[in-house]
């Protein structure tokens, strides 16, 4: 049932919150504003709250779908995919709702759009099975989640080409009023694990043990695997989802159809994504213009992180820290 939202009830956590703020490490992030160490993971307090919110009164269904990633590996790509896939009978790709509403608003993030608007929101409109988005490491997911039959689906991505693309995100046209430090500092911050939903290691690390633990809860993703073979994965996620691709299908040539649809190229034509606001970003800056040297979206770091011993540092980083899939490519 649907709780109301009391200004009582929004003060006691607003209350809360504060308390709990002034106990909670604190760091500068790239443009200078606070982020708070919150079970162990770094974050604005705005999303500490809703967080706590989203931990808290989230009721997760056995249908429910839950796309987890760390920021900018590929999520907007990913929800473009699994709204394809498990809508697919329901809406033709003539008439996919991906044409004329961006994949972040048919996907919300839980702590990072409901959650941060309410306590409570209304999650019982979503059509079944809902289609829901976190960037919140696996340790701090909702208990609901956690014991529930519903899956996750988790993207992974060489962190340096993260780091660049959120990097170009923050200092791209679009943020010209953002005062980032230089991308020298913002990288020592990262291998102190201080950026927003980092440390990246442990954000990875905590996914893919889980998709080792409990294969058919978890899937793991990598943004280079799909980036490599999209049909594999499209039917790949499809099995995973519950959905799979009947014999007819693959006849017909849906799965190459799913996957060109929702390509980067196809998605960043789509005048939706090129034009309008999510948040206080454009919806272009979700698909960044490549230099005529990238390969795309994979390897684009090498055209940044210019100091071999950048890249170097990080691989040792990762070596140290993590035994977990290969990831720095
Ligand atoms: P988010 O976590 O803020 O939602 P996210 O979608 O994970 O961002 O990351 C954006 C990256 O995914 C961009 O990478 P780049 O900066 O290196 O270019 C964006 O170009 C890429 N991307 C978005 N949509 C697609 C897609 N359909 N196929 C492949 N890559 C995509």
């Amino acid at each position: 049932m649907e709780k109301i939202e009391t200004s009582a009830a929004v003060e006691e956590l607003s209350n809360e919150i504060q308390d709990l703020l002034l106990n909670l490490p604190t760091e500068k992030n790239w443009d200078g504003t606070s982020l708070y160490q919150y079970q162990g993971c770094w974050n604005r307090s705005q999303y500490v709250s809703s967080t706590i919110s989203f931990q808290r009164h989230f009721q997760a269904k056995e249908s429910d779908i839950i796309l987890t990633s760390f920021p900018k590996s590929g999520t907007t790509w990913l929800k473009a995919l699994a709204f394809t896939i498990v809508n697919r009978s329901r809406y033709p790709i003539e008439n996919s709702p991906l044409i004329t509403t961006p994949p972040h608003l048919l996907v919300p993030f839980l702590e990072v759009d409901l959650y941060t608007k309410s306590q409570y929101p209304n999650l019982e409109d979503f059509p079944n099975p809902r289609i829901l988005a976190t960037h919140v490491p696996y340790a701090s997911l909702p208990n609901s989640i956690l014991n529930s039959d519903c899956r996750i689906v988790y993207v992974a991505r060489n962190p340096l080409d993260q780091f660049i693309s959120h990097w170009n995100f923050l200092s791209g046209s679009q943020q010209q009023n953002m005062n980032l430090v230089s991308v020298e500092e913002a990288f020592e911050m990262i291998c102190n694990g201080v950026q927003t939903y980092g440390p990246v290691w442990e954000h990875i690390l905590g996914y893919w043990k889980a998709s080792q633990e409990q294969p058919h809860k978890v899937l793991f993703l990598k943004y280079e695997d799909m980036k490599e073979d999209i049909q594999f994965n499209v039917k790949n996620l499809a099995n995973f989802l519950g959905c799979p691709f009947a014999e007819d299908e693959e006849a017909q040539g849906v799965i190459e159809e799913i996957s060109k649809f929702c390509s980067f190229d196809n998605m960043k034509s789509l005048e939706v994504n090129k034009n309008g606001i999510y948040r206080r970003f454009k919806n272009e800056a979700f698909f960044r213009k490549y230099f005529f040297f990238s390969k795309g979206g994979v390897g684009d770091w090498k055209n940044y992180v210019t100091l071999p011993s950048m890249s170097e540092r990080l691989e040792k980083l990762f070596q140290g820290k993590f035994s977990g899939p290969q990831i720095l490519i």
